[in-house]
């Protein structure tokens, strides 16, 4: 636990310092000796545990039963509902994991934090050639050295069409008294924060002073009409007509869509963020062969389109989304230009953090 502490409190200052991430990661890395990763998989039999921590939401039906079934290797699987807080859990020292989901900027986070261990990418045998190629080799992890691609998703407003007649098609509908106690934005530091600079023209990694104080005042003016800040449990609510539209992912909405089709996903006419989440093995792991297992598992295109069918996330699958037409396709190319990847803050953080703070507090 101390350990965690110190090094996050290293990490703040080196990046209020100025440090770039791939600096204050190799000073880490000259802190304590690196396992390299062909030690890390190495050969052997599976190990007969594997621990997944993963969002809520984001599995296939049968995805952890097949994969019990075909290796023998029992699952224990626990879910959160942010970055943030998978990012908490691990800088606190939690071990015991040997698959986490993080978004692309959360990789990069956690790679500068030393918290990642590499991938052997020579036992993710034959079925790396399913991934499209445009979900390979981000700005997050260039070499997929610690990253393999597991849905991408995006925000925008999930909406009771039959309860809204008008159509919203802006962020601005939560500043909108008349559907105030009806409205609920994620309770995501990055997705909530993000959304209020998109809706001012603004990056959703912005560390601009100026434009974070305007999207504070914009996020705590909605405030007053958000019956709360509630991330994917807020299907029930949405399904229930308790919330009548909601700041969501596009893959949750379909889930909530599935048992009521009146709910839509709009993606904002601002715009709004892309995200890539990715399975990665945390430093530590004591399964790191049935991780690997488990990551060769989800590249099958059955398997991958399987998850897709259940999440209603994009698959980063090509060889999932030819075998079924119904999943999600990437986004066209208008789309796409008012979409933008989230992207590590750096020493921005701190200031965002604050203005969440505030935020909540207001
Ligand atoms: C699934 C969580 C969506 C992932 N409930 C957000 N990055």
């Amino acid at each position: 636990m101390s350990r965690g502490i110190a090094r996050r409190e290293f990490v703040a200052r080196a990046l209020a310092a100025g440090l770039s991430l791939p600096a204050i990661s190799a000073l880490l890395s000259g802190c304590r000796p690196r396992p390299d990763a062909a030690a890390v998989s190495g050969s052997g039999p599976l190990e007969r545990e594997l621990a997944i921590y993963n969002w809520s939401d984001y599995i296939g039906e049968t995805t952890i039963a097949d994969f019990e079934h075909e290796t023998g290797v029992r699952v224990t699987y626990d879910t959160y509902e942010s970055n943030e807080d998978l990012i908490a859990k691990l800088q606190a020292g939690a071990t015991g994991y040997d698959i986490v989901v993080p978004s692309g900027y959360a990789v990069r986070v956690l790679r500068a934090l030393d918290l990642l261990q590499p991938i052997d990418r020579s036992v993710l045998t034959g079925q790396w050639s399913n991934l499209d190629p445009r979900f390979l080799g981000t700005p997050m992890d260039p070499e997929n050295q610690y990253s393999v691609p597991w849905q991408w998703g995006s925000s925008g407003l999930a909406i009771r069409t039959d309860l809204v007649k008008s159509r919203p098609d802006s962020w601005g509908v939560l500043l909108d008294p008349e559907f105030r106690g009806k409205m609920t934005q994620l309770d995501d530091m990055r997705d909530v924060i993000g959304a209020w600079l998109k809706f001012r023209g603004h990056s959703v990694n912005s560390i601009d002073p100026a434009e974070l104080e305007q999207a504070k005042a914009d996020a705590i003016k909605a405030k007053r009409n958000l019956k709360s800040y509630l991330s994917a449990p807020v299907k029930a609510q949405l399904i229930a007509g308790d919330v009548w539209i909601a700041h969501l992912w596009n893959g949750d909405t379909a889930q909530a869509r599935a048992a009521n089709p009146a709910i839509e996903f709009v993606l904002p006419r601002e715009g709004s963020e892309i995200y890539l989440d990715s399975l990665c093995i945390p430093r530590g792991a004591r399964s790191p062969r049935a991780a690997h297992a488990f990551m060769n598992f989800i590249l099958r295109a059955d398997q991958g389109a399987a998850l897709s069918r259940r999440t209603g996330y994009g698959s980063p699958n090509a060889a999932a989304l030819a075998l079924d037409a119904s999943i999600l396709r990437p986004p066209s190319a208008e789309e796409m230009g008012r979409l933008e990847y989230q992207d590590d803050l750096g020493a921005g953080t701190t200031l965002w953090d604050r203005v969440w703070t505030e935020i909540k507090a207001a």
